[in-house]
């Protein structure tokens, strides 16, 4: 089976309710690209990535489309395995994790239609079908936060995570507590500060909640940063923005520098690294989630193929992007979460098939 097209889209994706608020930064509209391949059995595959903004992370949602349309046509006539798709954009680029995210996650998807079997079986096989959410609380009044924080406990969230930074920590502090105060023990807590913290603060913030029971995510911008408070901090440590690779994942992990991770895909550069990374974490027994930065159905049912192949203990959650989206690729099966968990799309590759009518017509299209 060979590649025979390969379609890239753009579309917007409004923030519903927004904006997402997070360190110093705000996103009332996400531009997403996703890409449709079609082998030359007329088997098709859909994949997606979409940077979190302009600012959140060195890659722009223009710059994954100028990769995505210069590695086009050397993709075209490609045998399709995993490997080979890799190895084909090897021979174009190099490195471009984003743009290789969107084409993998088809990869798997059309792979796994045509075999007839789910993409988590093609990542190792699913050891669950129903998983962990997570809700983000965005940054705002300490009061508001920690209502919101009940509220979304109270619909099923295992998990909430409170975004801190880019303002006093005092803030910080008085938004950890008093959602503290508001869930008790009824879920787990993370504090996510996206590398807004300065060591200093991210000291205080940890100092003066030590009742508080959070994992500390991403404190401080650089890995340098977070080594030099590690062990004055009291609250286990999670990596998220700084694992910009493999290799910066085995630097930490073989130093004892972190206690789990917030992991996204697109970061990594898709499920093939992912599923890599997922056995790294399992190795030294380091919890993480399965995310990405942003997206539609198809990054969500990528994620949940994902975390559902991750063995529970060491399973965070799995973090969608879709309660914020208004609208849904799949009409009549949308991937969402649902009382706090979310459930692995049945039928083979993502189990879904997105309505092209969504997308409008391509950017770019090869072959064909
Ligand atoms: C909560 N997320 C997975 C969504 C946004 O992309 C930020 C991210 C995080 O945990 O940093
Ligand atoms: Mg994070």
């Amino acid at each position: 089976m060979r590649l025979a097209e390969f379609h890239i889209y753009q579309k917007d994706l409004p923030v519903r309710y927004g904006p997402y608020t997070f360190a110093g930064q705000q996103v009332w509209s996400l531009d997403t690209t996703v890409v449709r391949l079609v082998s030359d059995t007329g088997v098709e595959g859909w994949g997606e990535v979409c940077p979190l903004g302009a600012r959140y992370a060195p890659v722009s949602a223009a710059g994954v489309r100028a990769t995505l349309m210069q590695v086009g046509e050397a993709l075209i006539g490609t045998s399709i395995t995993i490997n080979s798709i890799a190895q084909a954009i090897d021979g174009q680029v190099n490195g471009q994790s984003y743009a290789r995210s969107a084409i993998d996650i088809a990869a798997h998807d059309l792979l796994g239609k045509a075999m007839g079997v789910p993409v988590a079986t093609l990542l190792g096989g699913a050891v669950a079908n129903r998983l962990p959410s997570y809700f983000a609380t965005g940054i705002g009044d300490p009061d508001d936060i920690a209502q919101l924080a009940a509220d979304k406990v109270a619909q099923g969230f295992p998990r909430i995570q409170i975004k801190v930074g880019g303002r006093d920590v005092a803030e910080d502090i008085a938004t950890v507590r008093k959602v503290h105060e508001a869930v008790g023990g009824l879920a787990r807590l993370a504090v996510d500060a996206n590398r807004g913290l300065s060591a200093r603060d991210a000291l205080r913030l940890s100092r003066e909640c030590p009742d508080v029971p959070f994992v500390l995510e991403q404190p401080c911008n650089t890995i340098e940063e977070v080594a030099a408070i590690r062990h004055q901090i009291n609250h286990p440590i999670y990596l998220d923005e700084s694992m910009v690779d493999l290799n910066t994942v085995l630097r930490v992990v073989g130093v004892g520098l972190v206690d789990g991770f917030g992991m996204k895909l697109s970061r990594l550069g898709g499920l093939r690294p992912f599923s890599a990374f997922r056995d790294i974490a399992a190795a030294r027994g380091l919890p993480h989630t399965c995310d990405d930065s942003w997206g539609g159905d198809i990054v969500a049912a990528a994620c949940i193929h994902m975390g559902a192949t991750v063995a529970p203990s060491q399973l965070e959650a799995v973090w969608l992007s879709t309660p914020y989206v208004a609208e849904t690729y799949v009409p009549e099966a949308p991937v969402t979460v649902e009382a706090g968990h979310v459930n692995l799309p049945d039928g083979p590759g993502l189990g879904i098939t997105p309505d092209v009518a969504q997308f409008g017509a391509p950017v770019a299209s090869f072959g064909g």
